[in-house]
């Protein structure tokens, strides 16, 4: 009886999916279990359903009363760094309406299939700049999709529907036109895509239609959506040469910042350099953020052929004397409408890191800066030796909010440095 009760809400909640017939329930329950310290109880199950081949995971509210001061969550965690699926309002007191919410349309019921090697999919668009009425175009990029998959993707608060075909193998392609809303400034598009059902296989895409786009805008995997969280990423394309060593970890840090070698989760800016036992630091933006409370910290490493150039063009022109530098892969930190901890507005702003696998380069990029946390904020680059590094003028200070229309090379909104030498280079000091 169980496992047909299971079996019909594997195939109520996955539609398009063969006949799910668990072959086994492993069930684990909290009942009437109090938080610590308080006086509530709740009531909660989680049941994984095999069937030797495919696997779910349903989790069934029966009754939540109490929280640890809102420090509750619900999720998935991959354990590898890099997957995981988090239920909307986990860590905030909203995780207490999660008997009255769903991913399947059943109220208290969240349920994700868990054995897939997860699809890959690839938002692009051939200008790079999405304007109104734009075609994009959603690529499978990896995987066989076994059954009918919908994808959602989410552009500017909007949700478009696309549905790939059972059988769809990689390159298979869809488009569509979205819509994209003005934030008064210029139009930023953010895209994200939800393959129903798997965790975790959301590609996030920026676009902007700028006629000289200054964020670079690509496909992106979200990072930690924690306020002092962080993800490693191991580069795939090569080391990242810093300070005469190559680095092949970094780790985005909520914070406004990636670090080499380590996390680096502190929320509180200070004066650079860093005592020695702190990690490689480039940092477009330290100040205390909360991608908890909205906004999204996202990471990309690309090899797209477009952005390479954007970032040798840049390089070219704030170094007139190099030779010329071709990048071979860029590494992207952005901080995406990610508010502070604790009060209003949203920052965008973001870190390339160009590498030829010699020369390396770091371009501090701001699209909107609105608050600075405490009054509290600094861009610079700590070189984790407790000697070498560099501030960018105005951080510590209210001038940091002024950083959007400053630069070190002549472009508002621009910072940029050479990294792989001896002492960390700024174009403006020849
Ligand atoms: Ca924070």
């Amino acid at each position: 009886m169980l496992l047909t009760r299971a079996a019909n809400e594997v195939s109520t909640a996955f539609p398009g999916q063969p006949t799910f017939t668990p072959m086994s329930l492993f069930i684990a329950t909290w009942l009437q279990v109090p938080p610590f310290g308080d006086p509530e109880v709740n009531t909660f199950q989680v049941v994984m359903a095999s069937d030797g081949q495919r696997s779910f995971v349903l989790f069934l509210y029966d009754d939540i009363q109490g929280t640890n001061g809102g420090r509750a969550l619900a999720g998935i965690n991959g354990g590898d760094g890099v997957r995981s699926v988090t239920v909307p309002g986990s860590l905030s007191e909203a995780i207490m309406n999660i008997t009255t919410t769903s991913n399947v349309g059943r109220p208290g019921v969240w349920m994700y299939r868990v054995d897939t090697d997860e699809p890959v999919f690839r938002l692009t668009h051939e200008q790079g700049v999405v304007t109104i009425c734009d075609e994009v175009i959603i690529e499978l990029v990896s995987g066989t999709l076994a059954f009918p998959t919908e994808i959602t993707i989410e552009i500017d608060n909007v949700l478009n529907t696309l549905t790939f075909p059972s059988g769809s193998v990689p390159n298979t392609t869809l488009s569509f036109r979205p819509t994209l809303i003005s934030n008064n400034r210029r139009l930023v598009a953010l895209a994200t895509v939800t393959p129903v059902g798997y965790i975790n296989s959301a590609i996030v895409a920026l676009f902007t239609n700028d006629s000289e786009p200054v964020l670079y805008c690509t496909s992106f995997v979200r990072g930690s959506s924690s306020t002092d969280g962080f993800v490693q990423v191991n580069l795939q394309n090569g080391p990242f040469r810093f300070l005469e060593q190559n680095y092949t970890s970094i780790f985005v840090n909520s914070n406004g910042d990636v670090s080499l070698s380590a996390a680096f989760t502190s929320f509180s800016p200070r004066v650079l350099p860093l005592a020695s036992f702190n990690p490689p630091i480039l940092a477009p933006f330290w100040s205390d953020s909360d991608a908890g409370d909205g906004g999204l910290v996202l990471y990309a490493e690309t090899q797209d052929s477009m952005l390479l150039t954007q970032a040798a063009n840049e390089v070219m022109t704030a170094f007139p004397n190099q030779p010329t530098f071709t990048p071979m892969s860029l590494f992207i930190a952005t901080w995406l409408q990610v508010p502070p901890f604790n009060g209003p507005g949203v920052n965008t702003f973001q870190v390339v890191m160009a590498s030829d696998g010699q020369r390396s380069f770091v371009i501090f990029v701001y699209d909107d800066i609105q608050w600075i946390n405490g009054g509290s904020a600094l861009a610079g680059i700590n070189g984790g030796d407790g000697v070498r590094s560099v501030t960018v003028p105005g951080s510590l200070s209210l001038s940091i909010m002024n950083i959007m229309t400053t630069s070190n090379v002549g472009r508002p909104g621009v910072w940029m440095y050479r990294v792989d030498t001896p002492d960390i280079i700024n174009p403006s000091e020849p």
